[in-house]
Formats: structure tokens, sequence, C-alpha cells
């Protein structure tokens, strides 16, 4: 089904035109119920008005019709939800990519910000400690002094992301619930201290792309905070950059290179 009439922003990930059509679908089904149900409350307002029926009807409907109808009703809901809606909702969201085909990220929400680490060329995020935590330097608390550890990236609120390459997201927090939403992507999960959630998408449009598209040459995607975390949540936002893999991996090198120019002694190691 085509969505543009719904308005929503510019789709830029491979999976989201499947979220704009249940979007749709579901505008389209509740359209139906809205003139059904306004339908039949004209209809009962005219057919028992006043003037027709000026003494009430003590005894009320006889028949046990609406009874069978109300079962049918119950029965046709369930098999929505047990045959169509929670089997594709599970082939969207429990199938994640294998990590090593996809680009594994790491986002961690606080008050008010968005940390994001990338695993270095090990693939492997390094230990943390709550101990080592210094919000200026070092606000994920990463132990430089493990080997794993030695090449992790870290940013803050700027998530750089590879074009046409599955994405998982590891969503922490630090302190209360945040929401991690970016509206293109068509992806938002709640980020909840002590879980680590897993979200996956593909991006398919980089950011330069995107600002041809929209003539806006400042167009940026933004990662916006989808819960009330707190006072400063109104500016609790980060910048997405796609970027081709050449650029990324490019990006990559350079934020690697300065990891390594810091050395271990800066970080507490
Ligand atoms: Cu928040």
């Amino acid at each position: 089904m085509t969505t543009n009439w719904l308005g929503l922003p510019l789709l830029a990930s491979a999976t989201g035109q499947q979220i704009d059509s249940l979007i749709a679908w579901i505008h389209v089904f509740m359209f139906v119920l809205f003139i059904g149900w306004g339908t039949f409350f004209m209809y009962a307002l005219i057919r028992f008005r006043a003037s027709r029926n000026p003494v009430a009807n003590y005894t009320g409907v006889k028949s046990h019709a609406t009874n069978y109808l109300e079962a049918g009703v119950l029965v046709i809901e369930m098999v929505l939800l047990f045959a169509f809606s929670i089997p594709l909702w599970a082939a969207r969201v429990d199938h994640v990519p294998s990590e090593s085909e996809a680009l594994v990220v790491q986002v961690t929400g606080e008050q008010f910000a968005w940390n994001v680490r990338y695993a270095g060329p090990d693939g492997k995020f390094g230990k943390t400690d709550i101990k080592l935590i210094d919000l200026q330097s070092n606000p994920l608390g990463v132990d430089r002094s493990d080997p794993d550890a030695k090449d992790d990236v870290t940013t803050l609120n700027q998530l750089y992301l590879p074009a046409n390459r599955p994405i998982i997201v590891k969503l922490r927090s630090k302190d209360v619930i945040h929401s991690f939403n970016v509206p293109e992507m068509r992806v938002k999960q709640d980020a909840i201290p002590g879980l680590t959630i897993p979200i996956w998408f593909t991006p398919t449009v980089t950011t330069e792309e995107m600002r041809q598209r929209t003539g806006n040459p400042e167009f940026q995607y933004e990662i916006a905070c989808a819960q009330l975390c707190g006072l400063g949540h109104y500016r609790m936002r980060a910048f997405v950059t796609v970027l081709s893999p050449e650029e990324f991996q490019k990006w990559l090198d350079a934020e690697e290179a300065k990891v390594k120019s810091l050395g271990s002694g800066v970080w507490g190691g």
C-alpha cells in the first residue's frame, strides 16, 4: 500500500516500509470501524427517539443473538492476535541478524545524553567499571586496562553508521527509562536500567543523499528521547550520521587513532 498520505517523515531504513504499511492499514481499519459505529449510533438515535418511544421498555432485548455476536467478535480478535499480530511482530523483532554481518553499537542513555560505543577492530566490547565513571572523560566507565577495551571508541550524542548494513543497537540506560527513537528509521525502543535490549535496522539513505532529497543542506537524522525522563528531557537529542561504508570505515579509523594516541594512562587504566 502506498503510504505517502500518512505524512510520515521520509523513510530511510530497509524494514521501515513494513511499519508504514502497518500504520496505514490500522488507519484504514479504524476508518471502517468509525463509519460502522457512527452509522449504528445515528440509527440508534433516530430509532429510539423519545417521540416514538414515550415509555421506557423495562424488559429490553430477550434474544441471545448479541451473546453469539460478542463471542464471534472475541474469536475473530483472538485469531487476529495469535495468528497474525504476534507472528508478524516476532518476525520483525526476534530475528536479529547475526552479529558477524551486522555492526553492533552500544547506546547508553543517561540524563540527558546518549553515549555511543563501538567495539573497535577486535569486535569485542571491553569491561566497564562503575568506579571508573567520570562524567567528563569517561561517562561509561570503560576500563582501558582491559585488552578488549583498549580499542573501544566512544562518542557523545553522535551515532555514526554505515549505509546498507544491518545495525544492532544494544540499548542500555544508566539511570531512568529513556527511549531511543529515530523517526526516519522507524525504530523506537525504550532503554531500561538493568537491561540490555537489542534493536536492529538497516539504514538505506546516507545523510548526504537525504540532504539532496530534502533540499535542506543542514539535514540531520536525530535520536529523540521518546520517554519523559526528567527536567532536561527536551534537550536529550543526538545526531545520527549515515555514511557510505568506505566513509564510515575512514571515520572509525580516525577515531581509533585518537583512542590510541590518548593511551591508557589518560583513561585511568
Ligand atoms: Cu531521556
